[in-house]
């Protein structure tokens, strides 16, 4: 098998039907506000405590292709002495790896972000691979206001974007392209649109000018939703049309798989939203989910700490990823998220 060949083969599995990624990267900055808001002390013990009790859920597999693992939790072991890495494909999940170092104050551009990491990438990636990592990741952060985000702002996450995309192919792994444009705000629908558009133009330019090989990398981008703050938002069916009739105009066909992020909407929409979006379907993609916060609040929540809630949070757990899978063909329903209670 070819290098481009083997690439193209992981990014398959990772948008392979019915099944979605778990993204469990959350820096300890984030993991920590995360466990505290569940009254949870943050330590290196409880994130992979937690995370172990994620990935160990009884039939997770069947719904998650991959994981997303932080550089904490890669060098971290099961109770029973096995690497994380070694957990996930013994059960047929790739593992993945988050290799950016964070979003910083890009300079000369008051409120606006830079995605760092890519020093030493190289070096980083060859230890990763030789760990077990078969994909990586990398967020780049847009934030919209009246006048933001600036053409700079947007050009500068892409380029970074695209190198971290080329080292990624380079070392076997294949990368997960992340412009996220935030959902923080009051703007329309029609502003996110605008940006998003505006976004993944510079995204698809910089990867092609850096000869990234669309067949070998998963897109994560946000839907196209008004406004967290926004009086008005958009029905489901508005979100899911307006969606995909941008990303036909931008993404190429040659990308094996959109894995949409969850971006702070409720466990239930990031769940119709995909639904709808695979309902209508008739796209050159496959059409998936890479949710950080709609797959483990509600597992977080249920766990808070309590030996004795485990159950409860593994069953939350494979509730979320039961739900999303079913959208992955167009199948979520009321009835299907209600089904846990009963
Ligand atoms: C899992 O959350 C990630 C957070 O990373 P940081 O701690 O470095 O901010 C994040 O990148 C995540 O992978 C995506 O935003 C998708 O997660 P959501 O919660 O938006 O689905």
């Amino acid at each position: 098998m070819s290098g481009l060949e083997a690439l193209h083969a992981t990014a398959l599995a990772m948008v392979a039907p019915g099944r979605g990624i778990l993204a469990a990267d959350e820096s300890n900055a984030t993991m920590t506000k995360r466990l505290e808001a569940v009254g949870v002390e943050s330590t290196e013990e409880t994130r992979r405590h937690f995370r172990e009790l994620l990935v160990s859920t009884p039939g997770a597999e069947e719904h998650i292709s991959g994981v997303i693992l932080y550089d904490e939790t890669i060098r971290q072991q099961s109770a029973d002495g096995r690497p994380f890495c070694e957990l996930l494909s013994e059960r047929g999940m790739v593992p993945g790896i988050k290799v950016d170092t964070g979003a910083k104050p890009l300079a000369g551009a008051e409120g606006e972000k830079v995605t760092e990491g890519l020093d030493g990438l190289r070096e980083r990636l060859e230890e990763y691979y030789e760990m077990g990592a078969r994909f990586a990741k990398w967020r780049a952060v847009i934030a919209i206001d009246d006048v933001l985000p600036s053409t700079y702002c947007i050009d500068v996450n892409a380029h970074a974007l695209a190198r971290y995309a080329a080292l990624c192919q380079e070392a076997g792994i294949v990368p997960i392209v992340e412009p996220e444009v935030l959902m923080d705000g009051t703007h329309s629908i029609d502003r996110a649109e605008e940006v998003t558009l505006a976004t993944l133009r510079a995204v698809f330019a910089a990867l092609l000018d850096q000869r990234v090989a669309l067949e070998g990398m998963i897109l994560k981008p946000n839907m196209v939703l008004s406004g967290t703050d926004a009086p008005q938002q958009g029905s489901i069916e508005e979100v899911a049309e307006r969606t995909l009739t941008l990303f036909r105009q931008v993404v190429p066909a040659a990308v094996p798989g959109i894995a949409f992020l969850s971006g702070g909407q409720s466990d239930e929409l990031a769940s119709a939203h995909l639904s709808a979006m695979n309902a209508l379907g008739n796209v050159p993609w496959e059409l998936s989910f890479s949710y950080g916060r709609a797959l483990q609040a509600t597992p977080l929540e249920a766990w808070s700490g309590d030996e004795a809630k485990e159950p409860d949070a593994q069953k939350a757990f494979a509730h979320r990823a039961r739900c999303n899978g079913e959208a992955r063909y167009g199948r979520y329903t009321e009835e299907l998220e209600q089904s846990l209670a009963a």
